[in-house]
C-alpha cells in the first residue's frame, strides 16, 4: 500500500514539475531540421537528420571526420501552398513537389524506424526546436496516428547555445541565437547556404562540434521525452 503511494505520488510530481529528464547518457545525438510552408499553419516541406554517436561529439575526437556520421533527407509534397517568402528563402516551390509523397503514415513509420536503427537513448536537437520543429513533427505524427517510443528524447539547441553563452538577459544590446549568427560568432564567416534542411543541420552539427562536451551536458539536462510533446 505504501509503496502504491509513493508511486502515485512520484508520478503526480512528475506530470505536475513535467519537464526535463535530466538523463546522463545519450548515446545518439540526431541534429534534426525542417523546412515548411511558411509561418501560417505550416507543413512539413522537407526534414533533414544528421545522426551521431555520442563519442563523434566528444572533445578529444577529430570531428570533422567523425566515421559514423548518417545522413537522412527527405522532400514531401505539403498538400498546401508554399508561402512567397518560405519558397524564397529554402527555394522550394509547389511545383517541384507535385509528385512526390505527402508525410503521410508510410513516411513517418520510416523515420522511426530508421531511428530505431541507432543506439538508446536517442536525443533530437533542433534549433528553436521546442517552439517551431518538435511540435510541428508531432503534430504531423499525431495527424497519422504514429506513437514516438519513450526512447526518443528531444533538446533545444537555442535553449543549450543560451546557456553555453552565458547570455546576459539584462543586457540592452541583446545578443543575436539565430543558427547563422552563432555560426559567425565561432567560426567568423557566415554559413554559405541557409535554409536547406540539411544545411542548417551541418551549421548546428558544427556548432555542437565546437562545444563537444559542453554540448551534450546541457542537452542531457534539458532532454525531455519526444512523446510527451503537446503540439
Ligand atoms: N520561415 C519563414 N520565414 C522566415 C523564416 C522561416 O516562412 N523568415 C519558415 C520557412 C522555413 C521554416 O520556417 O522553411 C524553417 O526555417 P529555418 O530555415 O530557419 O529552419
Ligand atoms: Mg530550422
Ligand atoms: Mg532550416
Amino acid at each position: 500500500m505504501n509503496l502504491v503511494i509513493i508511486f502515485i505520488t512520484l508520478n503526480l510530481i512528475y506530470i505536475t514539475t513535467g519537464k526535463n529528464l535530466k538523463v546522463n547518457s545519450i548515446e545518439t545525438f540526431v541534429f534534426v531540421d525542417i523546412e515548411t510552408t511558411g509561418l501560417r499553419q505550416p507543413n512539413i516541406t522537407e526534414l533533414a537528420m544528421w545522426i551521431t554517436p555520442r563519442n563523434c561529439l566528444l572533445d578529444s575526437q577529430d570531428n570533422m571526420n567523425c566515421r559514423m556520421l548518417n545522413k537522412w533527407t527527405m522532400l514531401f509534397n505539403p498538400g498546401k501552398g508554399i508561402e512567397r517568402k518560405a519558397s524564397e528563402i529554402t527555394g522550394l516551390n509547389n511545383d517541384m513537389l507535385d509528385k512526390y509523397d505527402k508525410f503521410d503514415e508510410r513516411a513517418g513509420t520510416n523515420i522511426i524506424s530508421y531511428l530505431s536503427h541507432y543506439p538508446r537513448p536517442i536525443c533530437l536537437i533542433a534549433h528553436n526546436g521546442k517552439r517551431y520543429d518538435f511540435p510541428l513533427i508531432k503534430k504531423t505524427f499525431d495527424k497519422i496516428q504514429l506513437r514516438v517510443p519513450n526512447y526518443i528524447l528531444y533538446s533545444d539547441s537555442l535553449q543549450i547555445l543560451r546557456e553555453l553563452e552565458n547570455e546576459d538577459i539584462t543586457k540592452a544590446k541583446k545578443k543575436s541565437f539565430k543558427l547563422e549568427d552563432i555560426y559567425e560568432r565561432l567560426f567568423h564567416s557566415k554559413p554559405l547556404v541557409t535554409h536547406a534542411a540539411e544545411a542548417d543541420v551541418e551549421v548546428l552539427y558544427k556548432i555542437a562540434l565546437f562545444y563537444g562536451n559542453d554540448f551534450i551536458d546541457i542537452a542531457e539536462k534539458f532532454a525531455s521525452r519526444f512523446s510527451e510533446i503537446d503540439p
